[in-house]
C-alpha cells in the first residue's frame, strides 16, 4: 500500500483526498501557494510545502515545484484532484517517470480522452452510442456542408481540443455554416493551438447525464450509476443529482453494461466519467473525463462507496474485490455547489468570511475548506462549499436540502445560497422535468 501521498490541489478537494488517506493510514503532503498559507488543506495535512506565488500557473500548475515537493518529502504517489493538472497527460507521465504513482488513468488514456475526436473514435469502436456527426475531423468546408446536409441542421462545430463547452459554434442553416466553420477553427487555433474541429447534430433540449466508473488493473470494471448535471449556467454546474429523475433502472443498467464492457476492452484504469446527452429516450456520448469530479459525492451517497479510497486502492494495484451485482443504488442524493459569487449577477465575491456555520443532521454532508475568519482568495475557482444531502426518495432529498440550506450560514461574502433556496422551492425543479436550458431561463426571469 502507498505510505505517503502528495495532494496536488487546494480547497475542498484537497481535504476530501486527505480524509480518505487519513482513514487508510496514509500520510499526506499538502502543497500550497503563498495565498493559501493559512488554508484548511495545509492545516490538516501531515506536511506541507509552499510551491509558489498566488497565480495558479506559478504554483498549482507548476509541475517542477510539485515534483520537487514530492521528492523532498518522500511521497510515493500524487493525487491530482480535479482541475489544475488532473487531466494533463504530460504531468501524469512525468510523475511516473520520477518513480512516483499517479493516482489516475494512464497518460495515454488521459491524452486520448483529451482529444474529443479520438475519444469519440474509441467509443464508436466500443459500440457506445454517439451523436450523429462527422466520422472524425472535418477536412474541408465542403465536407462540413455535405455532412450537415446529411444529418440535417441545426449542427454544431466543436473543437477537438475543446470540451466543457469551450469552442462550440451552432449553425442553424446552410447560410450560417461558413461563418461557424471559420470562427470555430480560428477560435480553436487561438485557444488550444489546434484548429481541428468536428461536427455533430445539435440536440436542442437534452439532459446532461454522466456515468461514473471505476476500473482496477486486473480487468475489473464497475459502474456506479449516473448523475444528472443538467442544471448548469454557462457550463458551470450548480446542482447535481444521483440518480437522474429522468432514467429508469433498466436504462441505467443497459448503459452501464455497454460502457463497462467497452472500458474493459480499452484497458482503462482508475476513475472515469462518461458524459452523455440524453434526449427522447436516447443516450449520445460526448466526452469522457479522466479524473475525479466535483460532483462525485452524490454517487458516493447513493452507492455507499468512497471513490477516493477506491482510486488509491486501484493505484496501489489492489483488486476492486466486488462486482457489478454488489453495487446497490439506495435513495436519492442532491449536491448544491455554493460559490463565492453574487447570486444574481454571478460576479465573483472573494473576501473574509466572518461567520461560517455548516448544517448537519441525518443525511447531510458538507465538503468544504471554509472556516470562520477565512479569507476566500480572488485567484482561484469560486467554489467554497458543496452541500450534499441523501434521503430515501427525491422529494425527501429536496425537503432535506431546503432544511440544510436554511441552517447554513456563510457571512461576510456573497454566495449562491439564496439561489439554491429558490431552485429547491421551484415547482418545475421539483417535477424533475428539466433540460440543460432550464437554469439559464430560471436565472433570467429572476
Ligand atoms: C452539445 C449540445 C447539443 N448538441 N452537443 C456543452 C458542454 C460540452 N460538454 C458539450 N456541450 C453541449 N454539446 C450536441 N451535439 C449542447 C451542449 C450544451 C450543454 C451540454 C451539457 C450541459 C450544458 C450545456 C449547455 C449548453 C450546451
Amino acid at each position: 500500500m502507498l505510505k505517503k501521498i502528495l495532494i496536488a490541489n487546494r480547497g475542498e478537494i484537497a481535504l476530501r483526498v486527505h480524509r480518505a488517506c487519513q482513514e487508510m493510514g496514509i500520510r499526506t503532503v499538502a502543497v500550497h501557494s503563498t495565498a493559501d498559507a493559512s488554508a484548511m488543506h495545509v492545516r490538516l495535512a501531515d506536511e506541507s510545502v509552499c510551491i509558489g506565488p498566488p497565480l495558479a500557473r506559478d504554483s498549482y500548475l507548476n509541475v517542477a515545484a510539485i515534483l520537487s515537493a514530492a521528492a523532498i518529502t518522500g511521497a510515493d504517489a500524487i493525487h491530482p484532484g480535479y482541475g489544475f493538472l488532473s487531466e494533463n497527460a504530460r504531468f501524469a507521465e512525468m510523475v511516473e517517470a520520477h518513480g512516483l504513482t499517479f493516482i489516475g488513468p494512464t497518460a495515454d488514456h488521459i491524452h486520448m480522452m483529451g482529444d474529443k475526436i479520438a475519444a469519440k473514435d474509441a467509443m464508436r469502436k466500443l459500440n457506445v452510442p454517439l451523436v450523429p456527426g462527422s466520422p472524425g475531423a472535418l477536412e474541408s468546408f465542403e465536407e462540413a456542408r455535405e455532412i450537415a446536409e446529411r444529418i440535417k441542421y441545426p449542427v454544431l462545430i466543436k473543437a477537438a481540443a475543446g470540451g466543457g463547452g469551450r469552442g462550440m459554434k451552432v449553425a442553424r442553416s446552410a447560410e450560417e455554416l461558413e461563418e461557424a466553420w471559420q470562427v470555430a477553427r480560428t477560435e480553436a487555433k487561438a485557444a488550444f493551438g489546434n484548429d481541428a474541429v468536428y461536427m455533430e447534430k445539435y440536440l436542442d433540449r437534452p439532459r446532461h447525464i454522466e456515468l461514473q466508473i471505476l476500473a482496477d488493473t486486473h480487468g475489473n470494471v464497475v459502474h456506479f450509476g449516473e448523475r444528472d448535471c443538467s442544471l448548469q449556467r454557462r457550463h458551470q454546474k450548480l446542482v447535481e443529482e444521483a440518480g437522474s429523475p429522468a432514467l429508469t433502472a433498466a436504462e441505467r443498467n443497459a448503459l452501464g453494461a455497454q460502457v463497462t464492457a467497452g472500458l474493459r476492452q480499452l484497458g482503462y484504469r482508475n476513475a472515469g466519467t462518461l458524459e452523455f446527452l440524453y434526449q427522447d429516450g436516447q443516450f449520445a456520448f460526448i466526452e469522457m473525463n479522466t479524473r475525479l469530479q466535483v460532483e462525485h459525492p452524490v454517487t458516493e451517497m447513493v452507492c455507499g462507496v468512497d471513490l477516493v479510497r477506491e482510486q488509491i486502492r486501484i493505484a496501489a494495484g489492489e483488486k476492486l474485490g466486488y462486482g457489478q451485482e454488489d453495487v446497490q443504488f439506495n435513495g436519492h442524493a442532491i449536491e448544491c455547489r455554493v460559490t463565492a459569487e453574487d447570486p444574481e449577477s454571478f460576479a465573483p465575491s472573494p473576501g473574509r468570511v466572518n461567520t461560517y456555520h455548516a448544517p448537519g443532521g441525518l443525511g447531510v454532508r458538507v465538503d468544504s475548506a471554509l472556516y470562520s475568519g477565512y479569507a476566500v482568495p480572488p485567484h482561484y475557482d469560486s467554489l467554497v462549499a458543496k452541500l450534499i444531502v441523501h434521503a430515501p426518495s427525491r422529494p425527501q432529498a429536496i425537503a432535506r436540502m431546503q432544511r440544510a440550506l436554511d441552517e447554513m450560514v456563510v457571512d461576510g461574502i456573497k454566495t449562491t445560497l439564496p439561489l439554491h433556496r429558490r431552485i429547491m422551492a421551484d415547482a418545475e425543479f421539483q417535477s424533475g422535468d428539466y433540460t440543460i436550458h432550464w437554469l439559464e431561463r430560471f436565472v433570467a426571469r429572476g
